[in-house]
């Protein structure tokens, strides 16, 4: 049962997949729905990263072996979180997932222990019913800062089934799912439709992950970080206003003290492109 698979390429976007080395990755995405992007910045920061975490995300209570602990809404628990959720390969084979002008959705992270039970099966577009579009409403990036095996935990993924358009059938049995395999500072990409879980822990020690959602302009975010001052965007990477919605026309109140034309032109050009205005 195979549909039409659509992304979300453009003349530019594609040169800049090519010149950050990604046709794997964009391939894997387009096969399988999901791939696992290797980008000089990941194992850089990987072990900042975990260590961040830990100190966010409480351990699981010792009196509940096995329990997996998470937190959400962590951009700004630290700024390493920040450099994390834009790395350059990521977010352009986000672009090329969700289109020009994604936002940041969701920004978690867990840690599991030793006999941590699996997550069961699901695809992150949760929000909303099947069919799902031809094209992704969302995307979720996870950041391996031990490493992704099956015993250690690694998320489960059944390969092909975001052309499916539709979570998991109650108690699908998924024969064909595998283990994401990667090591340290590697990121796991996949989009919003692909059947996905996780498998237990086995290893000693603990897997701890920072899970990011991206979603297409125009769909709502799961988290808001309208808390954050300029002060804090000063010394960050300059794609976070756009992945905030901070720099375009949607969830204001318009026409009111200010010309909303030139925002509405604005973001309409970053989606569609400068020569394709209808205003
Ligand atoms: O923990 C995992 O391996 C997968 C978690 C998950 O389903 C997600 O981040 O969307
Ligand atoms: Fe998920």
């Amino acid at each position: 049962m195979s549909v039409a698979y659509r992304l979300d390429s453009t003349p530019e976007l594609e040169d800049r997949l090519a010149s950050l080395g990604l046709a794997r990755n964009v391939r894997d995405l387009a096969e399988e729905g999901y791939t696992v992007v290797r980008d000089p910045k990941g194992p850089a920061i990987a072990d900042a990263l975990r260590a961040a975490i830990r100190r966010a995300v409480p351990e699981a209570p010792e009196t509940m072996p096995g329990l997996a602990s998470s937190r959400f809404t962590l951009l700004d628990a630290d700024p390493v979180i920040a450099e994390a959720v834009t790395v350059p390969s990521v977010l352009a084979l986000v672009e090329l997932v969700l289109g020009r002008g994604a936002l940041l959705s969701q920004v978690a992270a867990s840690r599991r222990a030793q006999g941590a039970p699996a997550m069961g099966l699901h695809a992150d577009n949760s929000w909303f019913p099947a069919p799902y579009p031809d094209w992704e409403i969302m995307c979720t990036a996870c950041f391996v800062t031990d490493e992704f095996t099956e015993e250690a935990g690694a998320t489960l993924v059944v390969p092909g089934t975001h052309r499916m358009k539709a979570p998991p059938p109650k108690g699908e049995r998924a024969e064909d799912a595998r283990p994401i395999v990667a090591e340290k500072g590697a990121i796991c990409l996949w989009t919003g439709s692909v059947w996905h879980g996780n498998y237990p822990r086995s290893l000693p020690g603990e897997r701890v992950v920072l899970h990011t959602t991206y979603t297409r302009l125009g769909m709502q975010p799961i988290e808001t970080y309208d808390h954050l001052g300029a002060d804090w965007f000063a010394d960050k990477d300059p794609a976070l206003p756009m992945l905030l919605g901070r720099e375009n026309f949607l969830g204001r109140r318009h026409g009111w003290k200010e010309d909303h034309r030139p925002l509405l032109a604005k973001t309409w050009a970053q989606v569609h492109g400068e020569d394709n205005l209808p205003l």
